[in-house]
């Protein structure tokens, strides 16, 4: 396996390493009985929505080598399941499209501006390490193509771009610091800036940050404006450890735990690789021949597009 395969399978398998054995530990408690009984699949951890928009996302990728968002709409649209654990909003718009609406104006018509979910960001690690060697412009505006199918609010498409931007970082093997600055260096919106410098604030100092004050301050609800930044920051500080650890931390701020530990997961993926990732959780995970097959062609696709080859 060479580094970019590593990398592109790490991405992939991080976020959805994340998202299935995050998902238990998700919510309330009849979210959590209830997938108690709906997330084994035949002794295999099931992955949810985050990690089923995100093979939309790499079928898309790997046909056309870039977001044709016709053709994801459609993808995801046909994918739905309710027993993916879907957003509510995203759960009617999803049926809409496949009722024949035009994802251009389904997408305002469950809230008027569009959702502001986290779902366009937690499907944004792909666009991130697909991108990893494109502009901040290029990536940040792949993200928000991706997300704005189903996510128009800007608060959506913002947490997908600089969730995108941080694992492209993480591709490219900035860590700590130097990772935050090249993403304050974007022109990100104000909400998320304020949240980007407190994590630049705690990365600075002594300070012991535990979970209750990451949750407390940066939050982790399923809105992208309390769980983007989150996934962000734990996933800066666990570059450089165990992937276990990063789980942990992820399931011990509480909330939305799958996305969080998906979108965390990713960036952990993007920066460490496939290899890295423990073996008896990607033992453990739903489809992982399949997860493998698409990402091997994605990272084919790469190469394909870097090498101008594409038809
Ligand atoms: N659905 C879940 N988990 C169930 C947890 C339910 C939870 N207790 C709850 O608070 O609802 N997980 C999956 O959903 C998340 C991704 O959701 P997505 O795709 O963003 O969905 P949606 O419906 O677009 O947005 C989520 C909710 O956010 C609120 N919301 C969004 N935009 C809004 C707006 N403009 N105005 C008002 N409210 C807005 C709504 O409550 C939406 O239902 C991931 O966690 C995934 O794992
Ligand atoms: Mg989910
Ligand atoms: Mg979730």
């Amino acid at each position: 396996m060479n580094t970019r395969q590593d990398k592109i399978l790490g991405t992939v398998f991080g976020l959805a390493l994340g998202d299935a054995f995050g998902a238990p530990h998700e919510g309330g408690t009849i979210e959590r009985v209830l997938w108690y009984f709906i997330g084994n699949s035949l002794g295999k951890n099931r992955w949810t929505d985050d990690t089923q928009m995100s093979i939309n996302v790499i079928e898309t990728l790997n046909l056309h080598g870039h977001i044709e968002q016709d053709d994801l709409a459609k993808r995801f649209a046909s994918s739905y399941r309710w027993s993916r654990g879907y957003g509510s909003g995203a759960a009617k718009l999803l049926k809409r499209i496949k009722g024949g609406d035009d994802w251009r104006e389904a997408n305002r018509s469950i809230f008027p501006n569009g959702s502001f979910g986290n779902g366009g960001a937690m499907r944004a690690p792909i666009i991130g390490s697909f991108f990893a060697n494109d502009t901040d412009k290029e990536i940040r505006d792949k993200a928000m193509q991706c997300a704005e199918i189903t996510h128009a609010h800007d608060l959506g498409k913002e947490g997908a771009a600089i969730i995108a931007q941080t694992t492209a970082y993480a591709y490219r093997d900035l860590v700590s610091r130097d990772l935050v600055n090249a993403l304050l260096s974007n022109d990100i919106g104000t909400e998320y800036r304020l949240k980007l410098e407190l994590v630049a604030k705690w990365l600075d100092s002594s300070l012991s940050i535990d979970a209750k004050l990451i949750q407390e301050e940066l939050g982790n609800g399923i809105a992208a404006l309390d769980s983007c930044v989150t996934a962000i920051y734990i996933a800066v500080t666990h570059l450089d450890k165990d992937f276990r650890d990063l789980l942990d931390t992820c399931i011990k701020v509480k909330g939305d735990v799958d996305t969080i530990a998906a979108m965390a997961g990713g960036i952990w993926g993007a920066r460490n690789g496939y290899r890295k990732l423990p073996n008896n959780l990607l033992d453990r995970i739903e489809k992982k021949d399949y997860l493998t097959s698409l990402s091997m062609n994605l990272s084919e696709k790469i190469h394909i597009k870097r090498n101008k080859k594409w038809k």
